[in-house]
């Protein structure tokens, strides 16, 4: 069987350490690193997101699949950074207050570094006030928000409102994503971008950076 549908099964049935040695051996074989995220990992992980909704896995078995994602992408992340150029710009990224999702926007941070941007991580779980607060101190251009729960995303909305209420909109844009979110959200809260996934994250602040 193809190996990276073998890291996509491998992903679904939570193996991190399987995922482990078949990542190592997709590297070994020079399959090119966005072909083994795109075609294995992502994959895998979308697999398990459709099995979730349909009830067919439940929350254990997603963490499960979470760390073997992680594994995965524990040895893809220096593939991934080792293009890098000088710092372009610097974007603070997180995931919204309440929401604990991070492999997508651990992704996303991860390209943008490998594209040449500084990244200050705030991990999960972040609140408005540390999002504004921790781009003004390190004087960062943009802040990215990510929100995987409907519940979740109005956060972003106080990220944009903070802003604006401190008349930073000149300073600081707010881009956002995640699964919860939509281009039509980003115009509806008044963000500056909505960028679908890590590359068109890359692709937005290059084309205006
Ligand atoms: Co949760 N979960 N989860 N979960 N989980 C979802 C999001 C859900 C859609 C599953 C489902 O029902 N089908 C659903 C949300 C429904 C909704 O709100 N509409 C859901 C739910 C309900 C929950 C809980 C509430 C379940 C419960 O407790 N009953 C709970 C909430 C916990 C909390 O956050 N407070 C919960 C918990 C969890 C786990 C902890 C078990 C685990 C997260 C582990 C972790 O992140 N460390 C988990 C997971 C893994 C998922 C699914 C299966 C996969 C998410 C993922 O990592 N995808 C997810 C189903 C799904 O999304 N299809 C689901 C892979 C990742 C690479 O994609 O994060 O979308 P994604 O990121 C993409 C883009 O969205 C974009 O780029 C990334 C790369 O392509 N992007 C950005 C993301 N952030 C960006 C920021 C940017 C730009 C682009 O900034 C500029």
């Amino acid at each position: 069987m193809d190996i990276l549908q073998q890291i996509s099964d491998q992903i679904d049935l939570g193996d991190d350490e399987k995922v482990h040695e078949l990542t190592t051996t997709a590297i070994e074989q020079k399959i090119p690193v966005k072909k083994i995220l795109d075609e294995g990992l992502l994959q895998g992980m979308n697999i398990v997101g459709q099995k979730f909704k349909e009830h067919k896995l439940f929350l254990p078995e997603v963490l499960m699949a979470a760390k073997a994602m992680n594994a995965g992408m524990e040895l893809i992340k220096p593939l991934l950074l080792s293009d890098s150029i000088p710092m372009k710009a610097k974007v603070v990224i997180g995931t919204v207050r309440g929401d604990l999702h991070d492999i997508g926007k651990n992704l996303v941070g991860v390209m943008l570094k490998g594209a040449g941007f500084e990244i200050i991580d705030l991990g999960n779980d972040v609140t408005p006030e540390k999002f504004v607060e921790t781009a003004k101190t390190e004087g960062a251009e943009f802040i990215g928000m990510s929100a995987l729960l409907t519940t979740t995303m109005p956060v972003m909305k106080e990220v944009v409102d903070q802003i604006r209420k401190e008349n930073l909109e000149e300073k600081i844009q707010t881009l956002i994503g995640g699964a919860a979110v939509s281009r039509s959200y980003a115009e509806e809260i008044g963000a500056t971008a909505y960028c679908y996934d890590g590359s068109n994250a890359v692709e937005y602040l290059n084309s205006i950076v």
